[in-house]
């Protein structure tokens, strides 16, 4: 998108699985964008919480900045907004040229879909296993299951596009790759390094498991093509992001 495009102000945490779909969206769409970081080890400051994200949550972003503005001083008429989803939505809505959303309408519900069951199934057993010490197996399970999502197993329209034969869960990249992919690289560098409030050990073995079974070579090719897009290597790089889980106390086992 070209330095005229409307100038946006996208507040994040680079832990934040959350933040990352906001940040892939607007490295493939190539938006006019910055990035304010927020500490999310300390309170957020108060203007943070009145005038973007009232829940004092990452991700937020203010749309359509005028230059030189700072970010904690935005002009009472810019557009601001907080929650992944939506704000994925809008960039779709605001700015169509980027084709974030197919134009169809079909194809967008079932995109919507797809990510509705993906906070329902994936998403969950994420913070169970991860934050909640959960058996890791509920991870293997979801990973299973979104192959079958990938593969066209668990959709219900014979006319929808799958990754049966390559490419992404509708064929091209999509809304979908950008809503589950930080939650998947996430759960994929947790488990091979062990990391999570389940019992040491738990994890490698589950990961052993995806990273060697026949029955996970769909997705370990999907994640292969997942990390090629230039959008995933601008965003996610385990060496930085390694060293922050690993001492996030969210993720620490009790007796650790
Ligand atoms: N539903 C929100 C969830 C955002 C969220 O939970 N963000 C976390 C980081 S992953 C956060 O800001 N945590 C800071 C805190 O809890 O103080 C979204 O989709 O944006």
């Amino acid at each position: 998108m070209s330095p005229s495009s409307p100038r946006i102000i996208f507040y994040n945490a680079e832990v934040s699985r959350f933040g990352h779909r906001v940040w892939l969206a607007l490295e493939q769409i190539n938006a006019n964008y910055t990035v304010h970081p927020v500490d999310l080890f300390v309170p957020r400051p108060e203007w943070y919480t009145r005038n973007l994200s009232p829940t004092g949550l990452v991700p937020a972003i203010a749309f359509d900045v005028p230059e030189g503005c700072s970010p904690a001083d935005l002009p009472a008429s810019t557009i601001r907004m907080n929650e992944s989803l939506p704000i994925l939505e809008f960039l779709a809505d605001a700015l169509p040229a980027a084709n974030l959303f197919p134009a169809d309408i079909v194809a967008r519900a079932r995109v919507r879909a797809f990510i509705s069951r993906f906070e329902a199934g994936f998403a969950k057993a994420f913070e169970a296993v991860l934050f909640r010490g959960e058996h890791p197996q509920a991870l293997l399970d979801a990973l299973a299951q979104y192959q079958d999502e990938l593969v066209g197993v668990q959709r219900r329209f014979a006319d929808e596009p799958t990754g049966s034969e390559g490419g992404f869960v509708f064929g091209e990249w999509s809304m979908a790759e950008i809503a589950a992919v930080p939650f998947l690289v996430r759960a994929l560098m947790c488990l091979e390094h062990d990391i999570g409030k389940y019992p040491a050990g738990e994890g490698r073995k589950v990961w052993e498991e995806y990273a060697s079974s026949e029955k996970f070579a769909r997705m370990r090719k999907y994640m292969v093509d997942v990390s090629a897009r230039p959008a995933l290597k601008v965003t996610w790089k385990v060496e930085e992001q390694l060293p922050i889980w690993s001492q996030f106390p969210i993720f620490k086992r009790d007796s650790a």
